[in-house]
């Protein structure tokens, strides 16, 4: 275990390790919960090249990920936690004062339905169309690819853009009234909307001034400074 940063009063507390590409999108949802949480000084990270295939390699797969994804967050005793949501729930948590997955039943329930909503209806499906229907990360990664499948994902994300419009024409906030990791999930698909050159759809008005507010937080813009 190693204790290498000093804490504001003076105790030291155990580093944390994301495995991390920098640029992603799905990276980029822990990196907004840390700096939301004011964690960053708590970790290290550690860069899994996806254009090499790094996060393929049989020895990734066996020793931090058996899906094969990032990001990856390993403790100082070395577990490791993958799934953004659930990387984030646990930094939310650490503290004992949750600020993004909810403190009552009523705030978790909306949160994790949206969370998951923003995940199969926006996020993961851009996902999808990237590795099927796009060169996406080249010939040595994308060993299979299944183009019409991905433009359906690609469509089904223009569809989920619209949903979270409606959502967003009614409320501040994706899951209700505040800032949560439903949030962080849909900044995650306009993040990989815009790498993909999907743009929102003219019409999204609420969602284009949304992320216009998402973008504003110190969280969003500083996410690779570190
Ligand atoms: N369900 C996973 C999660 O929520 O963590 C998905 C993670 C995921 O797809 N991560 C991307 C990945 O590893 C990282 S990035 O595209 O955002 O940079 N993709 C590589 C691949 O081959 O799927």
């Amino acid at each position: 275990m190693s204790f290498d940063n000093p804490h504001c009063d003076g105790t030291r507390l155990p580093m944390m390790t994301v495995y991390d590409f920098p640029k992603g999108p799905y990276p980029a949802r822990v990196r907004i919960a840390l700096a939301e949480k004011k964690l960053q000084s708590r970790v290290r990270f550690e860069l899994v090249d996806l254009r090499k295939g790094e996060h393929k390699s049989p020895n990734f797969i066996a020793t931090k990920n058996y899906s094969g994804t990032l990001p990856v967050l390993e403790l100082s005793d070395g577990t490791l936690i993958a799934e953004c949501t659930a990387i984030i729930e646990y930094l939310d948590n650490l503290d004992g004062a949750p600020i993004l997955t909810g403190t009552t039943a009523l705030e978790k329930g909306l949160i994790h339905m949206m969370n998951k909503r923003a995940e199969i209806e926006f996020l993961d499906a851009i996902s999808v169309y990237f590795h099927h229907a796009t060169p996406g990360l080249g010939p040595d990664v994308e060993i299979y690819q299944n183009a019409e499948w991905g433009l359906r994902q690609r469509d089904k994300a223009i569809r989920g853009m619209h949903y979270f419009d409606r959502v967003l024409r009614q409320q501040p906030f994706v899951a209700g009234e505040a800032f949560s990791m439903a949030d962080i999930a849909v900044i995650g698909g306009m993040i990989f909307a815009e790498i993909v050159k999907i743009s929102v759809p003219w019409d999204c008005e609420a969602l284009q001034a949304w992320y216009a507010r998402m973008q504003e937080r110190p969280s969003v813009q500083n996410r690779m400074a570190t």
